[in-house]
């Protein structure tokens, strides 16, 4: 039986994962929240107890920016004529210089997903289903992990 399970709250940047981690934690000092991308910059924890010894802990981390750029960069440092699995084709993206420079907030994401037993890909309803949103979701599938969606501003018309 898992008595502790790990869950990244992944998704693009001012989606709402931050909020999200506050009111599932009913914490409201948990993280900065703004209405400017990038405030989370770094992966931030929250462990809650649940019942019969078992917890959750929860994972936030700095959003998907330029994801387009993301995939394309992905697709061409994998070795031509090669198979690679999902897992081993991120493994070479976090290696790669880029992860420690362009894509260094979307790096920090995709190792706190591969340390994760699932994630949560927070969903921002009002946006249209956007091609970046399609290469987000194409790059998470290669960690082999379940990917939850949680739908957000679902109340709200702006
Ligand atoms: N109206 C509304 N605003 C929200 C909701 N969730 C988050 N926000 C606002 O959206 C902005 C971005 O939220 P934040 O949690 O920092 O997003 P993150 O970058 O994905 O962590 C903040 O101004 C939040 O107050 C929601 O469900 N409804
Ligand atoms: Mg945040």
């Amino acid at each position: 039986m898992i008595t502790s399970l790990k869950l990244a709250i992944v998704g693009h940047a001012n989606f709402g994962k931050t909020s999200l981690l506050r009111a599932l934690s009913h914490n409201s000092h948990f993280g900065d929240v703004s209405d400017k991308p990038g405030t989370t910059r770094h992966v931030e924890s929250i462990k809650l107890s649940l019942a019969n010894n078992t917890d959750i802990t929860f994972y936030d981390t700095p959003g998907f920016e330029d994801s387009l750029a993301l995939y394309d960069y992905i697709t061409q440092i994998l070795p031509a004529n090669t198979k690679l699995d999902g897992i081993d084709k991120l493994t070479t993206f976090l290696q790669s210089p880029e992860a420690e420079n362009l894509f260094n907030q979307e790096a920090k994401v995709i190792r706190q997903v591969l340390n994760c037993d699932a994630a949560i890909y927070v969903i921002d309803v009002r946006e249209p289903v956007l091609p970046k949103y399609h290469d987000e979701l194409a790059i998470l599938a290669n960690s082999d992990k379940p990917i939850l969606a949680v739908l957000n501003f679902t109340s709200t018309k702006e």
